[in-house]
């Protein structure tokens, strides 16, 4: 069965858009084909204080994988790419990248180690505005 997910990607660390271009490739390979790309987005930091600003970034890509298997490959492509450790209890770091799942056909799910949609996606312009660059982008086609 095919599923179609929408995921947000951010990075403030490195070379941030070589670290987007290389999740998206990694995104591409592992998970499958990319059907919309927003455009990179320079964000102030939300929800923590650094100086690092970020690249925001939302694609949407069409997928044979069951939610949590999705979720555990973009936690392995984060990981591949060099991303240390991961947000605790709301307390974040600078990470040179972040792969989130924000929506996933139109599931709801909430488990300890998944919800979907993303529980924070609807209070942040860095999710939601190059969410909706991808969502006008498909209704044109
Ligand atoms: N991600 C967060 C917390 N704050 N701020 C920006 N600008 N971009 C992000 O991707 C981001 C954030 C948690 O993952
Ligand atoms: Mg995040
Ligand atoms: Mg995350």
């Amino acid at each position: 069965m095919m599923h179609i997910a929408y995921l947000s990607l951010g990075t403030n660390l490195g070379d941030k858009e070589k670290n987007l271009l290389s999740a998206i490739s990694e995104i591409e390979r592992r998970i499958g084909p990319i059907r919309a790309q927003s455009a990179f987005l320079a964000t102030e930091p939300w929800g923590f204080e650094s100086e690092n600003t970020f690249l925001n970034a939302a694609v949407c890509v069409e997928t044979r994988l069951a939610p949590l298997d999705l979720l555990h490959v973009t936690q392995q492509i984060e990981r591949d790419l060099g991303r240390t450790h991961k947000s605790v209890g709301g307390q974040y770091h600078d990470r040179i990248i972040d792969i989130d799942i924000l929506l996933y056909d139109d599931l709801h799910l909430a488990t300890q180690e998944l919800t979907i949609p993303h529980p924070h996606m609807y209070e942040r312009d860095f999710v939601l505005i190059p969410l909706q660059q991808i969502l006008n982008e498909e209704k044109r086609q």
